[in-house]
């Protein structure tokens, strides 16, 4: 059994959001067609409460982009989005979410941070996401959404660690690229931990 797993496909990662990714509307109408291909479609949704230790601006003297600690763990400053209940973390509008059965909401604890479907950044609390996938007896999942970087990364590399035959999805993924070559090392990266990197043609091509 294969499933597809959709990585925050939220308006905050999309042209005009809070953490726009660049060129990150192009991957939803490959999402929306690799979807017919799968049985089973699962969605990572970031969801973060309004006092999250993520937001910057919950920070006295402090800028998106900086590195502080937040409960013991290194954490990358970013501006505030995907606030619970907002526009900005809505799915976007162009996304067909009729396929996704299951929803797994990140981020929700304000002292830790989760780019992960499967694990906070300690990796402390599961979201439920590998008992959900095993239980419907998935062996092996396709994964692309935002950013490349990371929550596309560590979900990746969660997901081989959690023993699933992972396929990153490259042509579906967009970075948020802080550094020039983030993306690019970050599938450099996937690779190397066993992810098989693959094109979205390489799908819809073999059916
Ligand atoms: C993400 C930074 C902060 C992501 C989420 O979806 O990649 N990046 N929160
Ligand atoms: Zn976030």
């Amino acid at each position: 059994m294969k499933a597809l797993i959709l990585v925050d496909l939220q308006n905050d990662f999309c042209q005009g959001g809070a953490l726009e990714v660049k060129e990150g509307n192009m991957v939803i109408p490959i999402a929306n067609q690799l979807m017919e291909q799968f049985d089973l479609v699962v969605a990572t949704q970031d969801w973060h409460p309004a006092n999250h230790g993520s937001f910057a601006a919950n920070l006295m003297w402090s800028k998106p982009g900086q590195i502080v600690e937040l409960d013991g763990l290194q954490q990358m400053l970013w501006p505030i989005h995907c606030v619970q209940d907002s526009f900005g973390a809505l799915f976007v509008k162009d996304l067909n979410t009729e396929k996704i059965t299951k929803v797994f909401p990140k981020g929700t604890d304000p002292k830790i941070d989760s780019y992960s479907g499967f694990f906070d950044n300690g990796h402390r609390k599961s979201t439920g996401l590998s008992e959900y996938l095993k239980d419907k007896g998935v062996k092996e999942v396709y994964v692309l959404g935002l950013a490349t970087d990371y929550c596309v990364k560590f979900t990746t590399l969660d997901a081989i660690t959690e023993g699933f035959k992972t396929y990153l999805v490259e042509d579906a993924c967009r970075g948020v690229n802080i550094q020039e070559d983030d993306s690019k090392n970050a599938i450099k990266a996937m690779e190397e931990a066993g992810a098989s990197i693959i094109h979205s043609s390489d799908i819809l091509t073999a059916v």
